[in-house]
């Protein structure tokens, strides 16, 4: 970050057309935009071109801000947190920017008058898709909460350069294509190549006395990789907060590339600039899955450093030392994915800047905290000790004296507890060796978290249940929120006017406020608009489905939407079940009557994980059958959007009428599509899994469609022996429904395409999809009856919005600052000639 202790040359009022915001000067600077960043003159001119030039004067209306908030945080005595993501799943920026600055009607306004398109520019834009789902989404909601709550912070991430694949459907398989996101350039960054940092690999250390005949170790690596830092603003709602999001990029430092010149190795020199400047290509897509790729440990490793290297640098500007880095920094460890930064800033601590390592240790344990987002085994990260060593030598013999001290306390605390030690170890030694991250995470971090009321508890009983012995003092539940400027504001502008009209605007920064609606519930003509704003909503999805998929579906029929990223534990392939027991009903009867519904599908599968994908392509087959059969009569339709992005997010979470959040009691950690339909008024069918149940709690259970198995009698169910087969012989109607896919009646009359899931569901069905098929089934009945009563729906459809205040991110933000962060607001002035400005 540029340091601005430094007296600056010349003192530079920034004159008013350049960042003001009336329409004239607005429209001055989009064509100076244009013409001067873009080169371009409006004969030459594309679209393109025009979003770019709007892009940069949306910026510029920021950067004012941006600095003096910057320029804040080198103060002495501000304490910034430090969010550490390998994942940010951003989404387009320009709207989002619009609404926090306050000026998105303005803007509209000004580029309309200036004969653009403004909603073509809007969607030209192409979005950052540095995440694989919900935890990357997580973060990017946590980086506008911190802004908006006016938090001093700072992102740290990878930019990568192909971030999640795009998702083709062909022949109703999933095909990915690479994601060009940069393509055509990004208006939103600024790279900041003054602030670069060098990052080592590999190599081997070595021991030595230093002069005062004291032991140390040094690190000789065989490769440096250069992290240059592209910083994005992240601005706050109706403040003047502009954090930072800073993203590296790795390069290839010229010097070895002479070095190889100089011996004629030019090839050898090329290659190495190339395999460095792969750490970040490349966004591994796989959510909630581990493998163990070098090249994966090297990105987390190239970020962490950069950032902690960062962190330390912006510290000792302040004129501080370095026991009081934790006062300086708070930084989050969101996933094990960073957790390598403990035995990293002991390695900066000790190694690089002498201090003791007792004192080191104190430091890292207070700077720390991790939250964990998951308690699938598959997902828990562990590295081989030869990968490890090969790549991060310094760093295994820090994590194995670690581990040493951490393994002698325990030894006290717990005498002759071999199996509690091995299961507390840092290291893996059941089979072939590995170091595990969780581990690492929760003895460097002084707080640890799950991010939802079940998914602490599990955490604090299971996965992490011998820390909690340890240390109970160290863990805490943070239930997930996200953020209602872009889930309702820029989303669902139609329904977050209404609101406003009716409660005033505080709501959109203090999400309680939407209690108020309540008082309206037995207002007709309240009750009328709301119907009426979902009905319109729904009518532009229809529209768009529609023009880009050619499928005609009615805007009245009940919206039953499931979007998430594919995996056997969110069940989507439950839901295809009622699906075609809804059509097995019509077949047998087809005058029966039933409530018309378009069942809505999107997400990606991960492109190795073959179930994920052959239940996108079960969900495209019985929808070929299902929408081209006349005796259903248009009254289902089964639609599987591609390309699931916060995009399309946006769009469909305000059309929803029903929310599907069916995984099986005790997988998912807690969700958040779950939150943003419930704030957009669409009803949950749910589980007791996650944050469905505090959703649950807060909206009422009448106002939510509840089935399944809890936590508890999956656990019991299992251990007695469960057994599908018995269910499949016992429920006549889901045998049929199982049949009816074997039998190829949905797959051209191959029998062996489904085999696999089908096989699975019959002979092991690991998530119990038939043990809660029945409950399932009995409340989507339920559902049907309830949507034929509009108005009563309209009446739990307002106080599932109304409830939903809890799960704002910025309740959940204010309290990892309380809890966790010890981090205070600090409000950014402007110089009065920019007030009211940029
Ligand atoms: C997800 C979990 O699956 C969700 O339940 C949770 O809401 C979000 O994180 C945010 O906490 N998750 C993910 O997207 N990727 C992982 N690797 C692990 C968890």
């Amino acid at each position: 970050m540029t340091t601005f202790e430094q007296v600056p040359v010349f003192q530079c009022e920034f004159e008013d057309d350049r960042t003001g915001l009336s329409k004239e000067t607005i429209k001055r600077a989009l064509a100076d935009n244009l013409f001067y960043i873009q080169g371009k003159v409006p004969a030459t001119a594309t679209p393109n071109d025009y979003y770019m030039a709007l892009a940069y004067t949306v910026r510029d209306r920021m950067l004012q801000r941006w600095f003096k908030t910057t320029e804040v945080y080198t103060k002495k005595g501000v304490k910034v947190v430090s969010y550490l993501s390998a994942e940010f799943l951003l989404g387009p920026h320009l709207s989002n920017n619009l609404i926090n600055l306050g000026i998105y009607d303005l803007v509209r306004q000004v580029v309309e008058e200036s004969g653009l398109d403004f909603v073509q520019l809007r969607e030209i834009e192409e979005e950052p898709g540095l995440g694989n789902g919900g935890l990357g989404r997580l973060a990017a909601c946590y980086m506008d909460s911190l802004s908006t709550l006016e938090i001093p912070a700072i992102g740290y991430g990878i930019r990568y350069e192909f971030g999640i694949f795009d998702q083709e459907i062909r022949d109703g398989w999933q095909v990915e294509i690479t994601d060009k996101w940069l393509h055509l350039g990004n208006p939103w960054e600024i790279p900041r190549l003054e602030e670069t940092i060098e990052v080592k690999f590999g190599g081997r250390t070595e021991a030595y006395y230093d002069e005062k005949c004291r032991y140390r170790v040094r690190w000789i690596p065989d490769k440096v990789v250069k992290g240059v830092p592209y910083d994005t603003p992240i601005s706050g709602y109706n403040v003047n907060t502009v954090n930072t999001l800073r993203l590296w990029k790795a390069e290839a430092p010229e010097s070895f590339e002479f070095q190889a010149f100089n011996v004629g190795d030019y090839y050898g020199a090329v290659n190495r600039k190339v395999v460095s400047e792969n750490i970040t290509k490349v966004l591994y897509p796989n959510d909630e899955l581990m493998k163990g790729k070098e090249l994966r440990l090297e990105q987390q490793y190239f970020f962490v450093s950069c950032s902690l290297q960062d962190m330390i640098r912006l510290h000792l500007q302040k004129g501080e030392s370095l026991e009081t880095f934790h006062q300086s920094f708070a930084v989050q460890l969101n996933d094990t994915h960073p957790s390598i930064g403990v035995a990293e800033l002991m390695r900066l601590l000790v190694d690089e800047y002498e201090i003791e390592w007792d004192q080191a240790w104190q430091i890292t344990q207070n700077t720390f905290g991790y939250t964990n987002h998951t308690l699938l085994p598959e997902a828990l990260e562990k590295w081989t000790l030869s990968l490890f060593k090969n790549l991060l030598p310094r760093h295994l013999q820090i994590i194995y004296e670690i581990n040493q001290r951490f393994l002698g306390q325990v030894r006290a605390k717990y005498p002759n507890d071999s199996d509690r030690l091995a299961r507390l170890s840092l290291i893996d030694e059941s089979g072939e060796k590995y170091v595990r991250m969780a581990n690492l995470a929760s003895v460097g971090s002084h707080a640890i978290n799950g991010v939802a009321a079940l998914h602490t508890e599990l955490l604090k009983r299971d996965v992490l249940g011998d820390f909690h012995e340890l240390w109970p003092e160290k863990f805490s539940n943070k239930t997930n929120g996200v953020t209602p400027r872009r889930w309702i504001v820029v989303s669902n502008p139609l329904l977050a006017n209404l609101i406003t009209r009716k409660i005033g605007v505080d709501w959109i920064s203090h999400l309680e406020d939407l209690k108020q609606l309540e008082a309206f519930i037995e207002d007709a003509e309240f009750r009328r608009e709301w119907r009426q704003t979902k009905q319109d909503i729904k009518g532009y999805l229809a529209t768009y489905i529609k023009e880009n998929h050619g499928i005609e579906v009615n805007p009245e029929s009940l919206f039953d939407v499931q979007v998430k990223r594919l995996h056997e534990y969110k069940r989507q392939h439950l839901n295809v079940l009622h699906i075609i027991t809804l059509y097995k009903r019509i077949k047998d009867n087809p005058n029966i009557e039933i409530t018309p519904r378009t069942f809505i599908f999107g997400g990606k599968a991960a492109p190795g994980y073959f179930m994920a994908k052959l239940i996108i392509k079960l969900i495209n087959s019985v929808g070929d059958v299902v929408n081209n059969d006349p005796d259903v009569r248009d009254r289902l339709k089964v639609v599987f959007l591609p390309d699931y992005n916060v995009r399309f997010g946006q769009r469909v979470y305000p059309a929803a009428d029903l929310s599907e959040q069916i995984s099986t009691a005790g997988k998912e950690a807690s969700g958040t599509g779950n939150m943003k339909f419930a704030m957009n008024g669409a009803l949950t069918i749910g589980t007791l899994d996650g944050a469905n149940i505090e959703i649950r709690e807060e909206v009422g259970e009448e106002n939510f469609f509840l089935f399944g198995l809890t936590t508890e009698q999956v656990y019991e169910l299992k251990s007695k022996g469960y057994n599908p087969w018995d269910y499949y012989h016992n429920n006549p109607q889901l045998k049929q429904v199982i049949d009816l896919i074997s039998s190829g009646f949905f797959s051209h009359g191959d029998t062996n395409l489904f085999r696999p899931l089908v096989d699975s569901l019959l002979y092991h069905d690991p998530y119990m999809l038939f043990a809660d098929y029945q409950s399932y089934i009995d409340a989507q009945d339920q559902v049907n009856q309830a949507y034929r009563d509009q108005e009563h729906w309209t009446r739990m459809s307002i106080l599932n919005a109304a409830r939903m205040g809890k799960f704002s991110s910025d309740r959940a933000i204010l309290e990892y600052c309380q809890e966790i962060w010890n981090a205070v607001p600090v409000k950014i002035e402007l110089e009065e000639y920019i007030q009211g400005r940029a």
